[in-house]
C-alpha cells in the first residue's frame, strides 16, 4: 500500500490548546505523524512518497469559498489588527443572535468561522491544511487509478470541518473532499465510514442531503462527548440524502464487542447499498489508552477492524485523522491498514 506523507505538517503546531481552562501542549501535535511513520517502517510498510500539489478545484466546489479566503488570510488579519498570540476564537454567534452576517473585526470573523475554540489558526496552519488535502487527494488519484488502496497521512486532520467552520484540530476536510473527487469522477455512490472516536460532523454536514455519498460514524454518543452537539443516531440525512447518514453513537466503557457490531452493521448498509468507493476516516482514538477518549479497544482490535473493513473489497482511500495515546498512535494506525490489506 502506497503511503502519502507531507513534511508540510509541521508548519501548523500551535503552541497551546484550550483544555478544562488551561493552555496546555495541543494534543494533536506533529510527533503524531512521526510515530506513525516509523511503525510503518517497522513492518515494512516503506513505500512512502510526497504529495502531487493540491488541486483547489474539487476543495473550492465543496467549500465555501469565503472560508477559504479566511483560512488564506486570517493570520496576517490577525497580525495586522496587532494581535500578540495565535489565533484563538473568543467568540462565537449564539443563539439569538445572527448567524449569517459575516462581521469585518478578524476577531469576529474568527468566531464565525469556528466552532471550537481549543483549536488555534497559527501562521502556518493554511499551508499545513493545503498539505494535508493534498496528501488525501494523490491517494484519491492512485486508488481511481486502479490501486486497492492508498493511506493519506494527513495532517492536520479533517472530519471535524464543514463547509465554513473549522474546530476540533481540522481546518479542510480532506475525506470529504476525496469523496468529492470520486464522484467528481463519475462514481455514483461513495461511502465514507468514519471510525474514528469522534463524530465526524464536518462530513455528516456536507453529505447531509447527498444521495451520492452514504456518511457512516461510530463514536462517542454526543451527550458525553465532542462536538456535543451533532452525532445523534436520529440524524439520518435530508431530501436526496434521506437514509444515507447513519450514525452510531456509543457510550463511555464501549469495548470490541459492541464497536464491532456496530462495524458490522455499517458494512452490512454500505454493500448493500452498493458503493463503488470507500473513504475510511481512520481516528485510532477508540484505543482504550487514549488521553481524550473513552472507549475500550485493544490494539489488536484494530486489525481485526481493518480485515472487517478490507472484507468489503472496495477501493479504499485511508485519510488519518485523530489518535492521542501517542506511542499506540503509530501500532494502532498500521495494524488497521495490515488488517485492509489482509483481508
Ligand atoms: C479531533 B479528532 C481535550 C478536548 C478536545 C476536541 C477533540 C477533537 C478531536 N480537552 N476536544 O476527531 O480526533
Ligand atoms: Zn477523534
Amino acid at each position: 500500500m502506497r503511503i502519502i506523507h507531507s513534511e508540510d505538517h509541521r508548519l501548523h503546531f500551535p503552541q497551546a490548546e484550550l483544555s478544562g481552562g488551561q493552555f496546555v501542549t495541543p494534543f494533536e501535535r506533529p510527533s503524531r505523524v512521526e510515530y506513525v511513520l516509523n511503525r510503518l517502517k517497522e513492518r515494512g510498510l516503506t513505500d512512502i512518497v510526497a504529495p502531487q500539489a493540491v488541486d483547489m478545484t474539487p476543495v473550492q466546489a465543496l467549500l465555501d469559498l469565503g472560508y477559504l479566503e479566511f483560512l488564506e488570510t486570517a493570520w496576517a488579519a490577525w497580525k495586522a489588527e496587532g494581535m500578540a498570540g495565535e489565533i484563538i476564537a473568543a467568540n462565537v454567534p449564539a443563539r439569538g443572535m445572527h448567524m449569517d452576517r459575516i462581521p469585518n473585526n478578524i476577531d469576529g470573523k474568527v468566531g464565525y468561522y469556528c466552532h471550537a475554540s481549543e483549536t488555534a489558526i497559527t501562521q502556518g496552519t493554511w499551508r499545513a491544511a493545503l498539505s494535508s488535502v493534498a496528501c488525501a487527494q494523490s491517494a484519491q488519484r492512485l486508488v481511481a487509478g486502479g490501486a486497492d488502496h492508498a493511506f493519506a497521512l494527513c495532517r492536520p486532520p479533517g472530519h471535524h470541518a464543514t463547509a465554513d467552520q473549522y474546530g476540533g484540530y481540522c481546518f479542510i476536510n480532506n475525506a470529504a473532499v476525496v469523496a468529492q473527487m470520486f464522484t467528481d469522477a463519475g462514481a455514483g455512490r461513495v461511502a465514507v465510514l468514519d471510525i474514528d472516536f469522534h463524530h465526524g460532523n464536518g462530513t455528516q454536514s456536507l453529505f447531509y442531503d447527498r444521495s451520492d455519498v452514504m456518511f457512516a460514524s461510530l463514536h462517542g454518543a454526543p451527550q458525553d462527548a465532542y462536538p456535543y452537539y451533532l452525532g445523534y443516531g436520529d440524524e439520518k440525512g435530508a431530501g436526496a440524502g434521506e437514509g444515507l447518514n447513519l450514525n452510531y453513537p456509543m457510550p463511555p466503557g464501549t469495548d470490541y464487542a459492541t464497536w464491532g457490531a456496530a462495524l458490522d452493521d455499517a458494512i452490512a448498509k454500505i454493500t448493500d447499498w452498493g458503493a463503488e468507493a470507500l473513504v475510511l476516516s481512520l481516528g485510532v482514538d477508540a484505543y482504550k489508552e487514549d488521553p481524550i477518549s473513552f472507549f475500550r479497544l485493544e490494539s489488536n482490535d484494530f486489525t481485526d477492524a481493518g480485515r472487517r473493513i478490507g472484507g468489503m473489497k472496495l477501493p479504499t482511500v485511508v485519510c488519518m485523522e485523530g489518535g492521542y495515546a501517542i506511542e499506540a498512535v503509530g501500532i494502532n494506525t498500521v495494524n488497521v491498514l495490515e488488517g485492509l490489506q489482509d483481508a
